[in-house]
């Protein structure tokens, strides 16, 4: 199938990766060879059901201003213990059922795209708070991998062993991001650094601190999260 504008790795989208417009114009100054190195030349069959998530229309959550941001409002919820990761050598592995599986550090997950958002946090506890988040889109580094046709599902391994599941849509979503940055700083240790999941279609238990892998796969295995294990919902969609 030859390249065409719908290609998820199409050079359109690859200039959207690397944080060129369209138009060509330069905007975060992130080079497009660091993309293109990543991801390889973008004439790999195309991945329909990615594609299509890609494509259908995710409605945008409103966001707040940053007027409303609550800086003491965010409970640190550890289940056990905060892990001690080496910022040195610490890995994002992205892998699975995919083409192109990657290891990245962290310097090269900050010259990808960097979106910030200020959204809600809600804790099944009766807790919520608005934090603004900065960090890059999860769907950037799933195009990137190649996801495999079949694959329907992500895990998110967390070096404290706390692990969650979640659909292919929601990982897409627009606002899913893997965040280094909370409130304007780099993301503290205890919220998750270097790298935790923000979004505001999920709880606050599917949003993932210390991520240190990512799998894409087709089935979810008996294990599908920390507390969903426990009896607590999968979907957990706000
Ligand atoms: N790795 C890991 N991620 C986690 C948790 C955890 O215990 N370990 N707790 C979850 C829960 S229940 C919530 S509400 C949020 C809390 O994020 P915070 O500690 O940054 O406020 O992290 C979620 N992610
Ligand atoms: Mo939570």
């Amino acid at each position: 199938m030859s390249q065409n504008s719908n290609n998820p790795l199409s050079r359109r989208n690859l200039l959207r990766l690397s944080g060129y417009s369209v138009g060509g114009i330069l905007l975060t100054g992130v080079s497009l060879t660091l993309v293109e190195s990543l991801a390889g030349k973008a004439t790999e069959p195309l991945n329909q059901k990615l594609e299509e998530l890609l494509l259908k229309p995710q409605t945008p959550v409103p966001e707040f201003p940053e007027s409303a941001i609550e800086p003491d409002a965010l409970i640190i919820n550890t289940y056990g213990f905060t892990p001690d990761i080496d910022l040195t050598t610490f890995r994002l592995i992205v892998d699975g059922e995919v083409d192109n599986p990657l290891t990245l550090d962290l310097a090269t997950i900050q010259q990808l795209l960097r979106q910030s958002m200020v959204i809600r946090h809600v804790c099944v506890e009766g807790w919520a708070a608005i934090v603004q988040w900065a960090g890059v889109p999860v769907r950037d580094l799933i195009q990137l991998a190649k996801p495999k046709p079949g694959v329907r599902y992500a895990y998110f391994i967390s070096a404290d062993r706390y692990y969650e599941s979640w659909d292919l849509a929601s990982c897409l979503h627009p606002q899913t991001l893997l965040a280094y940055e909370k409130n304007g700083v780099p993301l503290p240790v205890d919220n998750g650094a270097p790298l935790r999941l923000a979004s505001p279609i999920k709880l606050g238990y599917k949003l993932s601190k210390w991520v240190t892998q990512i799998t894409l796969v087709s089935e979810l295995r008996s294990r599908r999260g920390f507390w969903e294990d426990q009896g607590y919902e999968w979907f957990a969609g706000l």
